[in-house]
């Protein structure tokens, strides 16, 4: 039986980072009464329990399988670990359903000092679709987000995955391959929403992940979006560009609006969980996205995501 989220929220609430393992067991829980639980564990957790946003920066990782982002994620705990900030990492793993399948056989872990007790990486499954997120790593988010300094959570997909993402994190930073075309593509013809940074993998690799970076560059300048930082990196050793990737994801949080984000979080993940549980049949009984969208847009900003849901819920099924 998991441990109850009340005593959970408890722990999140003291700073007790060894809570994480038993966190992610109760999210991921199938037992009796373990929504009652997440619930109990997700209100421990809200603003109003807080008394205030959650301390984490929440960045979120995409990109395209295989583009380097566990090698990439290896890196950057690293550095974030040099400056003593403690760092969850849920690597959302897509292998667990067939549209994952696109996998390379070289896929990399994310490496990290085993001894380092400030440090929690947990691989989960994916929701429905590539890039999905599944309830449980919305709410493992969510919850770890209360005593971390840095959540990350990595997917994989490229084209719309962001806007995924984007309703968990603070910070989404895309990452491109080298020579990347279709990621250009994507932005060039507004499939791809502007990510808050663009990463360039294996720069290592020459001059075409300069290349890459050119071009990242002049396109974001031509959509008119001057404040995305394009960053290279070379994952392998030796390492080059990671504090400046540091700097670019900690230059994005410090222009956001967290109160603001986070309060869009909160209303876009309990839209995506009711309809994770209800399907497309729950979204049509309360009048479409859009109308579900402005409903959760005229509730108390201080509900918590069980307390949205219950909202849409009780309109959907009076
Ligand atoms: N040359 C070079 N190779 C890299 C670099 N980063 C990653 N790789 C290689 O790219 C391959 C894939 O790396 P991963 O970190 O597994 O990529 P991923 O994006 O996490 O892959 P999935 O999780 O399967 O989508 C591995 O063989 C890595 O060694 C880099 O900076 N330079
Ligand atoms: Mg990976």
């Amino acid at each position: 039986m998991p441990a109850s989220g009340h005593e959970l929220g408890q722990r999140l609430r003291d700073g007790d980072l060894s809570a994480a393992p038993a966190v992610l067991n109760l999210v991921e829980s199938r037992a009796p009464g373990h929504k009652h639980e997440i619930n109990a564990l997700l209100q421990g957790v809200s603003p109003a329990a807080l008394g205030g946003e959650a301390r984490a920066h929440v960045v979120g990782v995409t990109g395209p399988p295989g583009v380097g982002k566990s090698t990439l994620l290896s890196q950057l705990v690293r550095a974030w670990r040099a400056d003593a900030r403690s760092v969850a990492v849920l690597a959302v793993d897509p292998s667990s359903k067939r549209s994952g399948g696109a996998l390379l056989g070289d896929r990399a872990r994310i490496v990290v000092d085993p001894a380092d007790r400030e440090v929690f990486i947990r691989s989960m499954a994916a929701g429905g679709r590539l890039g999905g997120l599944a309830p449980a790593t919305r709410a493992a988010a969510h919850a770890l987000a209360a005593t971390f300094d840095v959540v990350v959570v990595e997917t994989v997909g490229v084209g719309q995955s962001e806007t995924e993402i984007a309703e968990v994190a603070d910070t989404v930073a895309v990452v491109v391959q080298p020579g990347g075309g279709d990621v250009l593509q994507f932005l060039k013809s507004g499939i791809m929403e502007i990510p808050d940074v663009l990463v360039v993998t294996k720069a290592d690799l020459g001059p075409v992940a300069q290349r890459t970076r050119r071009d990242l560059t002049s396109a974001l300048r031509s959509l008119g979006a001057r404040d995305t930082k394009v960053v290279a990196v070379s994952a392998l050793a030796p390492a080059s560009g990671f504090d400046e990737l540091v700097d670019a994801l900690d230059a994005h949080r410090d222009g956001l609006d967290v109160a603001t984000r986070r309060l869009g979080a909160r209303r876009a993940s309990a839209l995506a969980d009711f309809v994770a549980e209800h399907g497309e049949r729950g979204l049509r009984a309360l009048g479409g996205r859009r109308s579900a969208l402005k409903l959760l847009g005229e509730q108390d900003p201080a509900l918590d995501v069980p307390a949205l849901i219950r909202v849409l819920e009780g309109v959907a099924a009076p």
